[in-house]
């Protein structure tokens, strides 16, 4: 149900449906169809599609080289108060347009931030109601929320991590408001991404004191969550760096390892975002498997990068090939937990029409849904699997059954060698299973 504020802002756009392959209407999915069922769940419920209000409604694509150059209407009022309820409604219109069910925000995405906490603060307070009745009247429902502790200038030495503890106090104070806010909101789970949590010299760094602090602030955030009632998960999202030279949450691996040091493997899980899988020189579905193997995969930020530069493009996704892999860890390991599919990506600089903001999320969620599709025939149809499971059949009974059950010692092994042959070589086939994925896409 597509649900307009008092001002249409995405005028001439109506409900985006699903038309399938052979349709010609830009505004229109030719895959994503949301209640078609695959390996026993909806389409929306293996996704629950995200819009990210920072770079949907905030961005307006200014570059270190020039301001921004687009022309957004719910940004014309002055009054902060007036200009947060106009971007709610262009949020709730956009998001029911899109049939989505979930949006992403920082803090200060909901109102600009004030000149002062304690004014910032009375702005959450005034635009909350107004945001709840929104979602309340359209069933939009809140899949993570975030502070924004890295845009300010405040946060350059860090926030959590920072060494002054005027300003890890400030990020403290900042936090508990966000959590208030996502509480209050309904929302589902809470994200820290820690961009200026690392360093940009080890000389005049104390890594372990930084790395402790972050641990000690996660727990308090943590423990005041629950203390309120906040039954949702946590996800770390790793990055390994941007803005910061060395991001401490380099990748999964590294970020798994904070979660358990810190005691948090109970509550914490991560949001693996492709971008920052491809900045720490891994693929996206490596990301998602070592997420997968820990029981810590709760959620993704879906984006692309350029394959001829380093940074964060944040572009839609738009290669199916390379998500239909990651689609393959999605069905193999049991899906996100918790979390869903949200778009942290935004159109480019040169990209100014408002229409261009719904091509974009078109095509990032019809990628989505094809290379669901194609897993899922290439699980069930194709030689994959068994293909798969042949290369580890030395496993499955004797000697090698019994090492995987951990009862042989080194000596058994050096037996067993010595007891056999060189062993025979076995290929691993990886262009056939290359095609095999290319044959059903
Ligand atoms: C930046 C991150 C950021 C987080 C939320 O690279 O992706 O957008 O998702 O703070
Ligand atoms: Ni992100
Ligand atoms: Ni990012």
């Amino acid at each position: 149900m597509v649900v307009l504020g008092d001002k249409e802002f995405f005028k001439g756009i109506g409900a985006i449906t699903y038309e399938g392959k052979s349709s010609d209407n830009p505004f229109a999915y030719k895959y994503y169809n949301a209640d078609h069922v695959v390996q026993g769940k909806t389409m929306r419920e293996h996704f629950k599609f995200a819009m990210a209000y920072w770079h949907t409604l905030c961005g307006t694509g200014g570059d270190p080289f020039g301001p921004g150059t687009k022309i957004f209407p719910w940004n014309a009022s002055d009054d902060p108060i007036q200009a947060a309820k106009d971007k709610s409604d262009a949020a709730i219109e956009f998001i029911t347009k899109m049939g989505f069910d979930y949006y992403c925000f920082h803090d200060f995405d909901l109102v600009n931030e004030a000149d002062s906490l304690a004014e910032s603060e009375k702005r959450i307070e005034k635009i909350i109601p107004y945001i709840k009745q929104k979602q309340e009247a359209s069933g939009v429902k809140v899949l993570w929320g975030t502070a924004n502790l890295f845009s300010n200038p405040r946060y350059m030495n860090g926030a959590a991590s920072n060494p002054d503890f005027n300003v890890v106090a400030h990020a403290g104070a900042q936090v508990k408001i966000a959590l208030d806010t996502t509480i209050a909101l309904g929302g589902e789970n809470y994200v820290f991404w820690g961009g200026r949590e690392g360093y940009m010299s080890l000389l005049n760094t104390n890594m372990k004191k930084e790395q402790d602090h972050i641990g000690r602030f996660l727990n308090m955030a943590k423990d005041y969550a629950r203390s309120q009632g906040f039954k949702g998960s946590f996800f770390i999202e790793p990055k390994p760096m941007e803005p910061s030279k060395h991001q401490y949450d380099f990748d999964a691996a590294t970020s798994i390892n904070t979660i358990r040091a810190y005691g948090l493997e109970d509550d914490f899980k991560l949001n693996i975002e492709v971008n920052h899988a491809t900045l720490a020189q891994h693929t996206f579905q490596h990301e998602l498997q070592v997420a997968a193997n820990a029981g810590m995969l709760g959620s993704i930020d879906a984006n692309r990068g350029d394959y001829q530069n380093g940074w964060d493009t944040d572009q839609f996704p738009n290669n199916v090939l390379e998500t239909t892999e990651a689609m393959l860890v999605l069905l193999k390991s049991g899906g996100i937990h918790g979390g869903g599919i949200n778009f942290d990506a935004k159109t480019r600089r040169n990209s100014t029409d408002l229409e261009d903001i719904f091509l974009a999320h078109i095509g990032g969620v019809d990628t989505f849904a094809r290379a669901l599709l194609i897993a899922d025939e290439v699980l069930r149809k194709s030689p994959y699997e068994t293909m798969l499971a042949s290369r580890y059949e030395s496993f499955d009974s004797g000697k090698g059954a019994e090492f995987s059950r951990g009862e042989l010692s080194l000596e058994d092994l050096h037996a067993f060698a010595h007891a056999n042959k060189e062993p025979e070589q076995i290929s691993g086939k990886q262009e056939l299973y290359e095609n095999i994925l290319n044959q059903y896409s």
